[in-house]
């Protein structure tokens, strides 16, 4: 085996997948369980679609389950969707089902994966390209390594139909549209309205609801929809982040069939 060789491979292969990356149907900001599931039904649907995720790791939330309890619960239709990837559930209480986050997390990943979504860990979303009418057309991209580390180094873009907002808690992407464009969100404020306390039942309705088109070209899913509307978290639950995602998808397809 030679050390050349080996680098070659890792280099050419890396680079093939990332320039597909640079013109793709759907981005999505966020590897968490919403980003994941919403790039493996887009992936599936024949879309191109590129996954920016700022951590060596990817799930986000999702492998630290409760308070690093690595277990996450699901209601009814969240353990459908889990039904659907093969991952084993069990009943707990009535309506309650019980899943290993990381049987979860890393069957989500690998799935996703699998079906064509080029997914990229250590790499933040720092920006977003505009185009006519202010609509977002794009990402803008720098190693995590560059943040953290403080440097003064230049981004790159790509360029996508759509973007998705999958990052959590932080809704990272709309506070960007904010910030630099002014209170324009399909919000009650226009502005990012901010995450309630925690309501389980409350937060797990809504999170369906606020997943939408919250500004031309850009959908706000998982945590992230619930932080831009006002809804409140709901801790440890994580049917709700599968079904946003889920309806991030759809909501996509709809759009990019509508061309
Ligand atoms: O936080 P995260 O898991 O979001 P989610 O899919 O799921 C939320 C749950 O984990 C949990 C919860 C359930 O009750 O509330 O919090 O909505 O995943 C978000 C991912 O986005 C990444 C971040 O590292 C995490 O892995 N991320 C955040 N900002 C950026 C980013 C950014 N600017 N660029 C790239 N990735």
């Amino acid at each position: 085996m030679d050390e050349v060789t080996i680098s070659r491979a890792i280099t050419e292969s890396f680079l093939k997948d990332f320039l597909e990356a640079m013109e793709v149907d759907v981005a999505i900001a966020g590897a968490g369980p919403s980003g994941l599931i919403a790039a493996h039904y887009l992936a599936k649907g024949g879309n191109k679609t590129a996954v920016f995720e700022r951590q060596l790791r990817l799930g986000g939330g999702m492998p630290g389950g409760g308070m690093m309890f690595n277990r996450v619960v699901l209601q009814e239709e969240g353990k459908k969707i889990l039904d659907d990837f093969g991952v084993r559930t069990k009943e707990y209480e009535k309506g309650y089902y019980i899943a290993d986050a990381l049987e979860t997390i890393s069957t989500l990943c690998s799935e996703a994966i699998k079906v064509g979504a080029r997914v990229f860990n250590l790499i933040s979303v720092e920006d977003v390209v505009i185009r006519e009418g202010n609509r977002i057309s794009g990402l803008v991209l720098n190693w995590s390594a560059v943040s953290w580390s403080k440097l003064h180094v230049d981004p790159l873009a790509i360029r996508s139909k759509l973007v998705i907002d999958a990052t959590g808690h932080d809704s990272e992407v709309c506070h960007i549209v904010v910030r630099k464009m002014g209170a324009n969100l399909r919000t009650a404020t226009g502005g990012v309205v901010g995450e309630r306390p925690m309501w389980a039942e409350k937060g797990e309705k809504e999170i369906v609801e606020n997943t939408r088109e919250v500004y031309p070209g850009l959908i706000v899913a998982g945590m992230a929809a619930n932080t831009v509307f006002g809804s409140p978290r709901m801790g440890a639950i994580f049917g709700g982040m599968l079904l946003s995602g889920k309806r991030a998808a759809e909501l996509a397809q709809g759009i990019l069939d509508k061309g």
